[in-house]
C-alpha cells in the first residue's frame, strides 16, 4: 500500500527530485531546460499568480497551450502555490471551454499566447486571462516577481490538485478531481513497477499535457525519478519518428493509431534508442503488437487508464507482456469483472471492468459519478473478461457490443481481424440498427496509399478469419476514422453515419 504524508504538495516532491544540473525538458528546436532552470520558473510563476495575480490556495486555474516547458513550468507552479490547475486540450473550441470553466469555476487562466483567442471568445465571466509566451509587459512572463525561492504551500495528501475533463467519446464534459497523492500514486504504481524508468531515460510521446495520459507520461513520470522529456507541440508520427533518434528517445507514449502509422514510415528511421513503448487511450488489436514487435524487436507495453483514474491501472511488464491482452492489475491496484448487479463474473465470461486503487474517480458535481463509482468499484465502461490465470482481455466498450440476431459481437474482434489484412491501416466496426436482426456489422476501413478499395475481397478475406455470423455484412472505405482530440474513436458517429 503507497502511503504519503498527511502534508503532501506534489509539485514540491516533483520539482525537488534530481540535481539542479540535470536536463528536465527539451524541444525539438535543441532548447534543454535543467531542473535548476525549471525550479527557478516555477518559483517566478508561482510568485506573479501569489502576488500580482492574486491567487489564493484553492482558486482554479485554466492550463492551455500547446505542449512546452513552460506550459509544464505553470502547471508545477499552479500546484506548487496550492491552487487547482485546470487541464484542457488544446484543440477544445469556446463553447467547450465556456462550459468546463463554468463546471469548474475557474478564477484564472494561465493561456499560451498561440491559444488565447478562443478563450477570450469563450467569454467567462470574471475570468482573468494572463498570457505567456507573448511580448506584452503584462505577459506572465515578464510581470515582477521577487528574485528569491517560492515556498511551496503546505497543502494536504488530500487537497485537490487538478480537475481533468473527460468527454469520453460524447456527452457533457465531467470534471475529474485529483488529489496531490493521487499525482505521486500514477507513478509510484504504473511508472515505478511497469515502466522502470531510470534517471538517464528521456520520454516523449503524443498525449498533450491537457491529457492526462500525456501530463503522467510527459511530466510526471520522469520528474518522479529526475529523467527528462522531450515536449513536442506537434507529435503526430512524421514528427515523433525523425524525434525519437535526434533526441535518443527511451520510453515512448502513444496510442495503438500512432503505432500503426509509424510501422508505415519506419524505413530510415533509428528508432535504436527506444526501450519502453506505451500504448494505451484505445485497445491495442494484438495484430498491431506482432507487426511492431517484427519490425522493432520491441515489446509493446499495453495498458488501460482513464482521465477518471488519472494514469494506467491494468498492464504488463517485460516477459510478462502478453499479446491480444491488457495484463493484470498494476501493483497497488485490484481489478475484477463482474455483471450490472455487481457480482463478480467467473473466469472465461465477459462482464463489466470494475477497480479499485490509490486513485478514485470523483466527478465534480455530477450525477453520472453514481454510474462510474459503485459498491466501492470504479465501473469504467468497459466489457473485460478476466482468463482464468488472472490477464484481462479487452471485448469492447460495453455500449460498444454488437448484438446482431442473437449473437454477441465484439467490434474489436471483427477490427483486429480487419487489421490482419496487408492493405488495412485503421479500422473500426459499429452495429447499425436492422428491424430483422435487431443490429447488423458494419466496417469501416481506412486502407494504406493505393490499396483497391475492394469490399469483396476485404469479405472473402474476413470470412477465412471469422466466424460466418461475425463478419460484416457491409464495408465502407473512409480516409479518416472519426476521433475525439484524444485519439479516441467515435463509434457513435459511425453507427449514425454521421458526418463522415
Ligand atoms: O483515457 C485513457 O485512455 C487514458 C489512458 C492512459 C492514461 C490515462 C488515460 C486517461
Amino acid at each position: 500500500e503507497l502511503r504519503y504524508p498527511a502534508r503532501l504538495n506534489c509539485a514540491a516532491e516533483l520539482l525537488g527530485t534530481a540535481d539542479p544540473g540535470r536536463p528536465v525538458f527539451h524541444t525539438p528546436s535543441g532548447t534543454t531546460w535543467t531542473y535548476g532552470e525549471l525550479r527557478a520558473r516555477v518559483d517566478r510563476v508561482a510568485h506573479v499568480l501569489t502576488g500580482t495575480l492574486g491567487v489564493v490556495p484553492g482558486n482554479r486555474v485554466l492550463l492551455r497551450g500547446p505542449t512546452t516547458p513552460w506550459l509544464a513550468a505553470c502547471w508545477l507552479a499552479v500546484l506548487k502555490a496550492g491552487a487547482v490547475a485546470v487541464t484542457v486540450l488544446a484543440q477544445a473550441r469556446p463553447h467547450e471551454l465556456a462550459t468546463m470553466c463554468a463546471i469548474a469555476r475557474v478564477d484564472q487562466a494561465l493561456c499560451d499566447v498561440r491559444s488565447v483567442d478562443d478563450l477570450a471568445k469563450a467569454e467567462v465571466p470574471g475570468l482573468r486571462i494572463t498570457t505567456y509566451g507573448g511580448d506584452t509587459p503584462d505577459d506572465l512572463l515578464r510581470l515582477p516577481a521577487p528574485g528569491e525561492p517560492f515556498e511551496a504551500v503546505g497543502t494536504a495528501a488530500d487537497d485537490i490538485a487538478l480537475i481533468a475533463f473527460t468527454s469520453g467519446t460524447t456527452g457533457r464534459p465531467k470534471g475529474c478531481l485529483h488529489f496531490h497523492r493521487d499525482v505521486l500514486a500514477i507513478a509510484d504504481t504504473f511508472s515505478k513497477h511497469v515502466l522502470k524508468p531510470h534517471q538517464e531515460d528521456v520520454f516523449a510521446g503524443s498525449p498533450p499535457l491537457g491529457f492526462t495520459f500525456g501530463l503522467g507520461g510527459l511530466v510526471v513520470f520522469p520528474m518522479r525519478v529526475g529523467a527528462s522529456a522531450l515536449l513536442l507541440e506537434q507529435a503526430g508520427p512524421p514528427q515523433l519518428l525523425p524525434a525519437i533518434a535526434e533526441h535518443r528517445v527511451s520510453v515512448l507514449f502513444t496510442a495503438p493509431t500512432a503505432y500503426r502509422a509509424m510501422l508505415g514510415e519506419l524505413d530510415g528511421h533509428d528508432v535504436s534508442s527506444l526501450r519502453r513503448c506505451v500504448s494505451a487511450g484505445e485497445n491495442l488489436p494484438a495484430a498491431t503488437w506482432q507487426a511492431w514487435h517484427e519490425r522493432t524487436g520491441l515489446r509493446i507495453i499495453n495498458g488501460i487508464g482513464a482521465t477518471e483514474l488519472l494514469h494506467i491501472f491494468i498492464s504488463a511488464a517485460d516477459e510478462h507482456i502478453r499479446p491480444g491482452t491488457t495484463g493484470v492489475p498494476v501493483p497497488g491496484w485490484h481489478a475484477r469483472v463482474q455483471d450490472e448487479n455487481g457480482s463478480p463474473v467467473p473466469d472465461g465470461e465477459p462482464g463489466l471492468l470494475a477497480v479499485r486503487g490509490p486513485v478514485g474517480c470523483r466527478y465534480l458535481a455530477d450525477p453520472r459519478q453514481r454510474e462510474y463509482v459503485r459498491g466501492g468499484w470504479n465501473v469504467t465502461g468497459d466489457t473485460y473478461v478476466r482468463e482464468p490465470d488472472g490477464y484481462f482481455r479487452y471485448v469492447a466498450r460495453a455500449d460498444d457490443m454488437i448484438i446482431s440476431a442473437g449473437y454477441n459481437i465484439a467490434g474489436p474482434e471483427v477490427e483486429d481481424a480487419l487489421l490482419r489484412h496487408p492493405d488495412v491501416v485503421e479500422a473500426a466496426v459499429v452495429g447499425r440498427p436492422d428491424a430483422a436482426r435487431g443490429q447488423v456489422v458494419v466496417a469501416y476501413a481506412v486502407l494504406g496509399a493505393g490499396a483497391p478499395r475492394d469490399a469483396e475481397a476485404l469479405r472473402a478475406f474476413l470470412k477465412t478469419e471469422l466466424a460466418p455470423y461475425k463478419c460484416p455484412r457491409e464495408i465502407i472505405f473512409l480516409d479518416v476514422l472519426p476521433r475525439t482530440a484524444t485519439g479516441k474513436l467515435q463509434r457513435f458517429r459511425l453507427r449514425t453515419g454521421g458526418d463522415q
